[in-house]
């Protein structure tokens, strides 16, 4: 599916291309690899199948922030997204049947984003397939299979305790349905999106990036927040904010920093201008494996202390 037709000059190129070399912590020699990995993918040689499960779809709304190569130049040069729920136009039948094409053509790459509700199958459907069968027909032919996002990655919010739909996450599914398939992580809620776009980059050109025993990539979550942190030298010297908007350390606050493998303090949001703790927000730790964690978990208290069950009352 192409979604514009846009040509892109040789200088945007390069510059993208020196950018995923930093985002990977590449030495500027590498730049012409990642160069030649774009090439590659743009020369039509990348088909993406994308299907979305139990999800809020924040996670393709955060791609959409991709810079300094627009979203549309990811989707229509780098990638060819044959399908993408959100995004395609077709819908119904006509949607089923192109998702079941692209899939017997097989040989494309396959991201998921969204749990699987493995104890509810009827609680997430295409048309009239649930998304558990659709899984079990899109694995298998894929190259490569990547979980974005931390509902697909670990289960994340629908998973949360409680869990009334049994869902779990892409990668206990595969292990569930004993499919030989090595699955890629690119958890939070939602992912950044040089995560999202440097791993597809460097599945292209490199294969499968080093990852953690959680199946995260190093280059993105080898640190903690914590370590990576301008609040750091507050925690050093025990220097711990009261209340919000306090200056300070936030642990004494919830701050999941010091559990938490992500890059976000030194990356930064929104083209790079804040992330959760520059804004005065603890790190909610999004990215962990067990994330959102049980309903005591502070995140779903009011400042002040009430109990979850009171928060609407
Ligand atoms: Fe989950 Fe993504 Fe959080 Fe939402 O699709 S990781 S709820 S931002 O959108 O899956
Ligand atoms: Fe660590 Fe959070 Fe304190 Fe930063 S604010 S130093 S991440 S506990």
């Amino acid at each position: 599916m192409m979604l514009l037709d846009l040509k892109i000059n040789r200088r945007d190129f390069l510059g993208t291309a020196a950018r995923l070399a930093a985002l990977y912590g590449m030495q500027n020699t590498a730049i012409g690899q990642v160069a030649e990995a774009l090439g590659t993918v743009t020369s039509g040689g990348a088909p993406v199948l994308w299907l979305q499960g139990q999800s809020c779809s924040g996670c393709s709304v955060s791609l959409l922030d991709t810079y300094p190569r627009s979203i549309v130049q990811f989707l229509t040069h780098d990638i060819q997204l044959k399908f993408h729920q959100t995004l395609s136009s077709a819908t119904g039948h006509v949607a089923t049947a192109s998702v079941k094409e692209i899939i017997a053509k097989g040989d494309y790459y396959l991201v998921v984003e969204g749990a699987v509700p493995v104890g509810m199958p009827a609680a997430c459907r295409f048309d009239n397939q649930f998304f558990t069968d659709q899984l079990r027909q899109a694995i298998p032919p894929a190259k490569a299979v990547i979980s974005v996002g931390s509902c697909s990655s670990y289960g994340g919010i629908p998973a949360a305790e409680g869990n009334p739909t049994g869902s779990i996450s892409l990668r206990a599914f595969i292990k569930q349905e004993k499919i030989d398939k090595p699955c890629i992580a690119i958890p939070g809620c939602p992912p950044h999106p040089d995560w999202i776009v440097g791993t597809v980059a460097h599945v292209l050109k490199f294969g499968l990036p080093a990852m953690d025993h959680d199946g995260r990539p190093l280059m993105f979550y080898r640190r903690t927040i914590h370590d990576q942190c301008p609040r750091y030298p507050d925690y050093e010297r025990k220097n711990f904010a009261k209340q919000f908007g306090d200056e300070g350390c936030l642990f004494k606050l919830g701050c999941q920093g010091p559990v938490t493998y992500a890059d976000c303090t030194i990356r930064k949001w929104n083209g790079g201008v804040n992330d959760c703790i520059a804004s005065g927000g603890c790190c909610t730790g999004c990215t962990t494996v067990d994330y959102p964690r049980p309903k005591d978990f502070p995140m779903y208290y009011e400042v002040g202390g009430h109990s979850p069950g009171s928060i609407n009352s």
